[in-house]
């Protein structure tokens, strides 16, 4: 059995009741969340001055929007910076780094980079992937639309 993920439960009078207390969710409760990533620096011993958070699974799975729930909570109203949605393939093409801006208009120390995603015919070929993930991506990098079975002839600079 392959276990992603698990949540427990105590059962008490045949009611299901959660394992743990989690605060209520309230306007102070998520300002304080908010501030809680506000005030995020990397170690100083990294010598970052932002952290990368790659977003990378298959089409269709929510990246963008993602991007986009982050940078409206911040704006205080619905943004939708990154562009999102169905289509037959990733809508998203390029490898994007966004920035999100504090209430106060000071960038954020982290970036959430966008990437195309991976789908069966097209998307991402496992040699990008690498790339990726070791962060050998240029910004803005525009992702190959070829079928993955062209990625070994990928010639490499
Ligand atoms: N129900 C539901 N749909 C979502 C969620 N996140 C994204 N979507 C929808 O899934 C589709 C693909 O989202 P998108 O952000 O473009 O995925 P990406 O390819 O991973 O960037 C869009 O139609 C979104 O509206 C979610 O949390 N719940
Ligand atoms: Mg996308």
């Amino acid at each position: 059995m392959a276990v992603t993920e698990l949540e427990v439960y105590r059962l008490t009078d045949g009611k299901v009741t959660p394992w743990r207390k989690t605060p209520e969710w309230n306007e102070k409760f998520l300002e304080t969340l908010m501030e809680d990533i506000v005030v995020f620096k990397p170690p100083r011993e990294m010598g970052l001055s932002e952290v990368r958070v790659l977003m990378l699974s298959r089409v269709g799975s929510g990246k963008s929007s993602f991007s986009n729930t982050i940078n409206s909570i911040f704006k205080g109203r619905i943004s939708q910076r990154a562009r999102s949605g169905k289509a037959s393939h990733s809508i998203t093409t390029v490898c994007t780094p966004h920035v999100t801006k504090s209430r106060s208009g000071s960038a954020l120390n982290f970036r959430l980079c966008d990437t195309r995603g991976l789908e069966a015919t097209q998307g991402l070929n496992i040699l990008e992937c690498n790339y990726l993930l070791d962060g050998h991506v240029p910004d803005y990098y525009e992702h190959s639309s070829l079928p993955e079975r062209w990625g070994s002839q990928m010639s490499v600079s």
